[in-house]
């Protein structure tokens, strides 16, 4: 450990230590180091091991935090696969600089927000902070169908459409700050997105309110999965992190770690009792319906704050600070996590109903709140009644059995720990193979730690986070693999790939490149055939070529200085594997053409001369051969 390692850990130490509670103090005693715990051997299993040629048995998906992509791997083997751009700008694939993408990721964009990025000379945004990646449902299980994920950073949502693994669909949510948790609905079917607003800001945030923090508010967000429009939004109490929903497809469920509404450490970490909100999915239906609302940027707001005495939302007293909420795969209990606690508080779903029907007292729905240790952060199951949480501050995994933690709270002398394991080091989420549907497996853990410290070769002062692989097939959990990453995954999760079947190649007809259809018909060319000449229309050039390993239809075309020139290229090849690109040299031009894809860019070509593009996706012998001239005349001549 260097010096500088023990200068983080004990700034990080001090800074939790000051914010813990009484019952967190009590419970750590001196003895608990944060990076307390030795390490385990390394299990010698060939499982997991990426022999070559093997297919892995499931598809990882997993986010990125502040990259912004989504990325998929090979699970359990844990190779990288593919980076899926969403919220970044992708240098390989052109994602949002093709008019493909620009226009998934500027269609639902605010107008204020499109006009204070115009000012900047910008389209869209071209960073993100993507932390949530969930599959749609149908029947408590995968379909297969999407993704969906959100955008902490600047307030979206998006969709991966899984037949071709691209982003179909961007959303930016009004009157909510900062999208943080979410969600898919997993009965009867997604349906629903539940997306959590976290940062607290007024209503209506346009300047007339700055620092009056009592008049802030946070909002809950439910969207269609079909149609990716809003469908309505809940004002709450308290901010927002972490939901999830119910295999009943009656509530969902959201932590709130700030219920003070403060706005610094101090204030956030004041109460012993934090909250959980429960959403009643029908009476916020039924409010909708009711007209009960006001409308603010098109969308249907609902008030379920504290003392409205409306049943669209109950708040449940949870010891302090909870981050992750995580519904187990018994369909009946949802696992709260204390983060500042070291409980974990198990809500059983069908006492919930008394909540509502009857007023009951809130806390009547808790039924077990074991004692795991310190920083339990999120928790995973295995289908066959044991959760696993990872525990932030010990640097450990501990599986705990749920029907014991539940006999443990009624008064039988039962200890619910099975068992702990180091991690390294310091774990957020982790999760199971199909872990957070109703055919969790139980064989596989990841824990998705958020220091490396020294289990790699030094990269200097920013290193790369490192995801733990344990069996859970037996009672001790082994540490199998580890495998570093970069920034920064939040959360994955593990999908049998029975579940999931892309395409190989893009069908012709697919809605990606409508535009380009339509304008291909306007200028009587078929985008299959390409145009020989560029087809001028005033002071806009439209290109169409085709590509076929190794050449461009066209070997040159020319263009006028100040033209806004549009290049389509389809892609004729129709077998797997060969993508074709379309790169401009020195005008920061470059995209991807997929199997039987179309897709096109837009610039203006003001530097007179000789410019060469090239494909810059290795497809052929020949692919440095790939390459033709654009020729920019001088304004003058
Ligand atoms: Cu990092 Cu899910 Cu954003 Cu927990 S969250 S660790
Ligand atoms: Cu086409 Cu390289």
């Amino acid at each position: 450990m260097s010096d500088q390692n023990d200068k983080v850990n004990v700034s990080r130490r001090a800074m939790l230590g000051a914010t813990a509670t009484g019952a967190i103090a009590a419970t750590t005693g001196a003895a608990t180091g944060l990076f307390g715990g030795t390490q385990p051997a390394q299990a010698a299993s060939g499982d997991f091991a990426p022999v070559p040629g093997d297919l892995d048995e499931y598809y990882g998906f997993w986010s990125s935090g502040q990259t912004g992509e989504m990325r998929i791997m090979g699970f359990p083997s844990m190779r990288e696969l593919m980076r899926v751009p969403v919220f970044n700008r992708c240098s390989a694939t052109g994602w949002g600089q093709t008019n493909e993408s620009l226009k998934i990721l500027t269609e639902n964009l605010m107008p204020e927000t499109k006009e204070f990025l115009a000012a900047r000379g910008l389209k869209t945004y071209d960073n993100g902070d993507l932390h949530h990646p969930h599959m749609s449902f149908t029947d408590g299980t995968y379909d297969g169908r999407y993704l969906f994920m959100n955008d902490k950073a600047n307030t979206r949502v998006a969709r991966v459409r899984c037949d071709v693994m691209k982003c179909d669909k961007v959303i930016e949510i009004p009157n909510a700050g900062d999208i943080h948790g979410l969600r898919p609905q997993k009965f009867p079917r997604t349906g629903y997105v539940f997306a959590n607003g976290e940062h607290e800001i007024p209503l209506i945030n346009n300047g007339d309110i700055l620092d009056k923090p009592e008049e802030y508010v946070n909002i809950f967000t439910a969207i269609d999965g079909d149609t990716m429009e809003i469908s309505w939004q809940v004002i709450v109490s308290g901010n927002l992190d972490n939901c999830d929903a119910d295999y009943q497809g009656k509530y969902a469920f959201s932590t709130s770690y700030n219920s003070e509404m403060g706005t610094n450490l101090a204030e956030m970490t004041a109460n012993e009792l934090d909250h959980v909100v429960v959403f009643n999915i029908a009476e916020i239906e039924a409010g909708v319906a009711a007209g009960d609302y006001q409308e603010l940027n098109g969308v249907k707001v609902l008030d379920g704050r504290k003392g409205q005495n409306k049943n669209y939302t109950r708040y449940i007293p949870i010891p302090n600070s909870p981050h992750g909420v995580n519904t187990a795969p018994d369909k009946k209990h949802v696992v709260i996590n204390g983060k500042l606690s070291p409980t974990v508080s198990v809500i059983d779903v069908t006492k919930v109903d008394a909540l509502f029907a009857d007023n009951a007292d809130p806390r009547s729905c808790i039924v077990a709140e074991p004692e795991l240790g310190l920083g339990p952060l999120h928790t995973a199951f295995d289908g066959k009644g044991n959760g696993y949480t990872t525990l932030f501050l010990d640097s450990q995994v501990v599986k705990w059995n749920i029907d014991k933690a539940l006999r443990a709270y009624a008064g039988e002398d039962v200890d619910p720990i099975i068992s702990k394991v180091d991690v390294q080091y310091q774990p957020g989420h982790n999760h199971t193979s199909m872990g957070e549907t109703a055919e969790a497996d139980g064989k596989w853990l990841v824990s998705m730690n958020k220091f490396s410290k020294d289990r790699f070769i030094n990269v200097g002062p920013l290193k790369p986070e490192n995801e733990q692989l344990i069996d859970i097939t037996t009672d001790d959990m082994k540490v199998v693999h580890d495998g570093p990453t970069f920034a920064e995954p939040h959360d994955c999760i593990i999908v049998h790939r029975s579940k999931v079947n892309p395409v190989s190649v893009w069908n012709r007809d697919d809605p990606m490149w409508e535009e380009a259809r339509q304008q291909a018909a306007a200028d009587g060319v078929d985008l299959e055939e390409g145009a020989d000449e560029p087809i001028r229309d005033g002071n806009k050039v439209r290109v169409y070529m085709w590509s076929q390993a190794p050449t461009f239809s066209m070997e040159k075309f020319t263009v006028k200085q100040g033209d806004e020139v549009t290049i389509y290229v389809t892609n004729l090849d129709d077998v797997d594997d060969v993508t074709h690109g379309l790169t401009i040299s020195n005008h920061g031009i470059a995209m991807e053409v997929g199997p039987q894809a179309t897709a096109s860019v837009t610039f203006t070509a003001d530097r007179p001369g000789v410019h060469w593009f090239y494909c810059q996706w290795f497809c052929h012998a020949l692919h440095m051969e790939m390459r033709g001239r654009m020729f920019v005349e001088p304004r003058s001549a």
